[in-house]
């Protein structure tokens, strides 16, 4: 039986602040491209790690230009739910998506816990589950990553969550190979979510791939040097892995604005530095903008004056961000 996997396609209407190109067509050639894989190379099953729509509310003209091309496909597109797909980030909101749409439609088939069995030519079962992203998916719980049993020859299961190599020098919540390896059952675990992906991985004789995004699309300067890829994993009486560009992806400095990136990647710099400048003074509920301008005043002699003045323009920036969101709906 012969897999295709690709992951972190984002489809939406509009252009990332970043692009250079016609990102709906750059969308639409790479989906091309994955189809005709798919059947000349007599694809089997097509596996998708999450977040195929940038948002849950794409709109319906985008999403019909989309679907003429996915039904291409020789069979529907096995997939997991990612945090974009859906309202905030909730995996039980799928329904009211447009993903949850294409699911009804049967343009694509969810994965769960549920084992799906398929069988190779030469008698072998293969089981396939997935599990969707949801809140603390990557905290201590590992249970989203953990294939418990076995009822098939091969399992191959695929989540969306930020699953890692090495540790990330971050706030965020991760999940290290490691934390995983000698726990799942899965011989195959494939992962969306971390656009940069890490290749193909094996630990305690078990693969751990991602390919990276199929669409470069974050504001990280590593973009530029990737090319977006896929897989194809072929079982018969072992398991092969193959990552391959896309023939369509051009080069980075092509598509992407390196400026642009640059002036984002200095600003994260900034925003991190400030993060960690506030939580150096204590432990502050970070949300509450008021009580950490409080709390530093306190901290360093600030007088009044001063204290009112930053709480006023943080009101009047509150203000005017509130009546930008607006306006972009
Ligand atoms: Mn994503």
């Amino acid at each position: 039986m012969r897999f295709l996997f690709f992951t972190d396609l984002h489809i939406r209407g509009n252009n990332p602040r970043s692009r250079k190109d016609n990102f709906v067509e750059t969308l639409k050639a790479k989906l091309n491209e994955l189809v005709e894989i798919s059947i000349n190379e007599n694809i089997d099953k097509v596996l998708f790690g999450g977040d195929l729509f940038d948002r849950p509310d794409v709109s319906i003209s985008v999403v019909k230009d989309f679907i003429k091309i996915i039904k291409n496909f020789p069979t529907p597109i096995l997939c997991v739910i990612g945090n974009h797909d859906v309202y905030g980030q909730n995996p039980n909101s799928v329904n009211r998506t447009i993903l949850g749409l294409l699911e009804e439609l049967k343009i694509v088939e969810f994965l769960d816990h549920q084992p799906k069995i398929f069988y190779t030519n030469n008698g072998k079962s293969i089981q396939v589950t997935g599990s969707n992203y949801y809140y603390n998916v990557d905290g201590k719980d590992k249970s989203a990553y953990i294939v418990n049993k076995k009822f098939a020859d091969y399992a191959i299961h695929v989540v969306h969550g930020f699953l890692l190599e090495k540790p990330f020098n971050n706030e965020v919540n991760y999940t290290l190979i490691d934390d995983i390896a000698p726990f799942t059952a899965a011989d195959v675990t494939l992962a969306g979510h971390y656009h940069n992906g890490f290749g193909i991985k094996n630990y305690c004789n078990k693969y751990f791939i991602n390919p990276g995004a199929i669409s470069r699309i974050s504001n990280a300067l590593s973009e530029i040097r990737r090319i977006p890829s896929y897989v194809i994993i072929d079982i018969d009486s072992h398991i092969n892995t193959e990552i391959r560009p896309l023939k369509c992806a051009q080069i980075g400095e092509n598509v992407l604005d390196r400026e642009k990136l640059i002036i984002e990647h200095n600003k994260n710099i900034l925003f991190n530095k400030f993060v960690h400048q506030i939580t150096s003074y204590g432990n502050f509920e970070l949300m509450k903008l008021e009580n950490i301008i409080s709390e530093i005043a306190k901290h360093e002699n600030i007088s009044e004056i001063i204290k009112n003045e930053a709480l006023n323009k943080i009101a009047l920036a509150q203000d005017l961000i509130s009546k930008e969101e607006v306006n972009l709906e």
